[in-house]
């Protein structure tokens, strides 16, 4: 069988310039040493590299982020312009600033971005209402325009994300100043609680038909606290009663073959914390679940 013309190409952001714990920089490499990423008969994967910050005091980690965001939307919009499939792996998941800005400026001449966004967290803090000041609980909040402007200060100015083009999936921890954002906002955000109700199959469903549905083009982002930490404990910030990792990995295989996925990204990746490499491999199951791709994006 010949393989599809669309590559999937990894791209690394080894920082934890935006978390508390500094075991989410390793986890790109671990992931490459693993090889968990892998060709398959029907789709190649690749890494490209892995982009790295400089060690910096904590007051500094709004310009780590900042300048590794902007080399990351660079890279994810130039592979995405070869006719390729970013796939972002963090890191702390402060990266995702980057990942889809370059995402949407890809995109830019055909329409608007949806995102997916699988997290046990809301990551929708601003400087006004963050607790910690840690920047991997802001990035929902940057995208849609209400971040720090030093994080989405590269190339020409990017449209915000719509809140109707977002949805949150597996939330079961968070503060109240970022929910009510998403609140004011009208963003979906599909708690743990109705995950469970509902089943894990019915709330993607429903999310994937509301992030296509006024886009040119969506993504998922995939925080791997999302999960249940007895199953994958190698996270960063565990948060106990989470997604069970075979039920995320059928979610996403409806994703297989669909021209208007452009864009994975997998973060807060811990091998410290991991045991048997569980986590790591449960990043490989998602990244097979979505295989093959659909051979050409849409145009
Ligand atoms: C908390 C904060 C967070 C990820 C932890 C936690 C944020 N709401 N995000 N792990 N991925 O610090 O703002
Ligand atoms: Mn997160
Ligand atoms: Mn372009
Ligand atoms: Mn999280």
């Amino acid at each position: 069988e010949p393989k599809p013309e669309r590559s999937i190409i990894v791209i690394g952001a080894a920082s934890c310039a935006g978390a508390p714990d500094p075991g989410c920089a390793a986890g790109p490499d671990a992931l490459h040493h693993y090889e968990v990423f892998h060709d398959t008969p029907l789709q190649r994967v690749a890494w490209d590299a892995i982009l790295r910050v400089p060690r910096m005091p904590p007051q500094a980690a709004l310009i780590a982020v900042s300048a590794l965001n902007r080399k990351l939307a660079e890279k994810v919009h130039g592979v995405l312009d070869e006719g390729n499939f970013p796939l972002v792996v963090g890191g702390d998941h402060s990266c995702a600033i980057g990942t889809w800005s370059g995402a949407q400026r890809a995109l830019a001449d055909r329409g608007a971005l949806g995102l997916i966004w699988i997290d046990a967290h809301m990551d929708s803090h601003t400087f006004d209402t963050t607790q910690s000041g840690q920047l991997h609980g802001m990035p929902v909040a940057s995208l849609l325009g209400r971040g720090h402007a030093a994080l989405r200060a590269f190339g020409p100015p990017l449209p915000d994300l719509r809140p109707g083009d977002l949805c949150l999936i597996g939330v079961r921890s968070y503060e109240a100043g970022e929910a009510a954002l998403l609140h004011q906002l009208g963003v979906r955000v599909y708690t743990m609680d109705e995950v469970r109700a509902r089943g894990l199959r019915a709330v993607f469903d429903e999310a994937l038909a509301r992030v296509r549905a006024r886009t040119a083009g969506f993504g998922v982002s995939v925080d791997l606290d999302a999960l249940d930490p007895e199953e994958e404990p190698g996270v960063g910030s565990p948060v106990p009663g989470g997604i069970r990792c075979a039920e995320l990995a059928a979610a996403l295989a409806r994703l297989r073959g669909d021209p208007d996925f452009i864009a994975m990204e997998i973060v807060e990746y811990n091998p410290y914390r991991d045991r048997d490499r569980a986590t790591a491999d449960a990043a490989g199951a998602f990244v097979e679940a979505v295989t093959p791709l659909a051979s050409k994006p849409a145009r």
